[in-house]
């Protein structure tokens, strides 16, 4: 990123006050993290600022955020990892930006000043840089909010995303005061016990076919009644499918509505997850891809098994 980005991005934070910083829907580690970190960052220059998120604030972050926040009217509405206005609430929608920092490859907010980044593993990569310009010290409240952020969206430093200069500002953020290990501890390894029966129930319906080299699951919506599983017990599900060691391509098909399916492909080095989904209509990146489809699971099933073969037998 040009360092003339965040020189612009700077001057507005640096010149303007009454600012909100507004987050997407289902809210993740990096636009929680991200708006907190500046929010404190931007408290400490003694401006007004304040952190909107329509959809709330998980009570996994609970640790990012204030227990008051002080609202206003503002003058400047600032977006924080969001790449589209279809991921804001209603009354957002139509707001105009003035900023709009972000890492999503394809960002559609339309914004006076953009600072995007994609070559960044996650917005805490740009925060940090806007947050060391600004000349605030990073304090360990900052600290806790970025690193969360940054290993959310690597996936613990899992993902292909991850660059030296990730792994470099994580270890500033360390030195000033994030507590990583506990971080790491709350947001990879505990699990609320409506998720681990999600899990077993999962891991016990879990289907491979084509020598394991793939692997596939129906979440349906007895399942989940099964599990009292809600929204937050879903996140990153669909990795579980692809963890069994000779799987080139896993599935999970979550029933959303009645013989609905949104279905998430992730696949291993050596197949493509985005050509299975571009066939049936959906998007996303080489390795993790998505779509919609409806029919009875067997027949869905009998769908993509043929097109997952096409894929891993070429
Ligand atoms: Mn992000």
């Amino acid at each position: 990123m040009t360092q003339s980005i965040i020189d612009v991005s700077c001057r507005f934070l640096a010149q303007n006050d009454k600012i909100c910083l507004v987050c997407h829907a289902s809210p993740d580690g990096d636009t929680v993290g991200g708006a907190f970190g500046l929010f404190y960052a931007l408290k400490s220059l003694g401006k007004s600022v304040y952190v909107e998120s329509f959809d709330g604030f998980p009570e996994k972050f609970r640790y990012l955020y204030p227990d008051n926040m002080e609202k206003f009217e503002p003058k400047h509405y600032v977006t924080v990892d969001v790449a589209d206005v279809g991921l804001l609430g209603d009354c957002q929608k139509n707001l105009s930006f003035s900023l709009c920092i972000d890492h999503h490859e394809k960002n559609s907010i339309d914004a006076r000043y953009k600072c995007v980044d994609s070559g960044a593993a996650a917005t805490c990569e740009i925060i940090y840089s806007i947050v060391k310009h600004l000349g605030v010290k990073i304090s360990r409240q900052i600290a806790n909010c970025l690193y969360t952020g940054i290993s959310t969206d690597t996936g613990c430093f899992r993902f292909s995303n991850t660059t030296p200069q990730t792994h470099k500002i994580a270890a500033e953020l360390i030195e000033s005061g994030a507590k990583s290990c506990e971080i790491n501890f709350r947001l990879f390894e505990q699990k609320t016990k409506a998720r681990l029966k999600l899990e077993s129930l999962i891991l016990k319906n879990l289907e491979y076919y084509f020598g394991d080299r793939c692997a596939i699951v129906f979440v349906t919506r007895d399942m989940v009644r099964q599990a009292g599983a809600s929204e937050t017990d879903f996140d990153e599900i669909a990795s579980i499918a692809r963890s069994p060691i000779d799987v080139l391509i896993g599935i999970s098909a979550r029933e959303v509505e009645n013989c609905q399916y949104k279905v998430s492909v992730r696949s291993n080095q050596g197949a493509s997850a985005l050509n299975v989904c571009k066939f049936f209509g959906g998007g996303g990146h080489k390795m993790a891809a998505g779509f919609k489809i409806s029919g009875d699971i067997e027949t869905i099933k009998e769908k993509i098994l043929q097109k997952v073969y096409e894929e891993i037998i070429h």
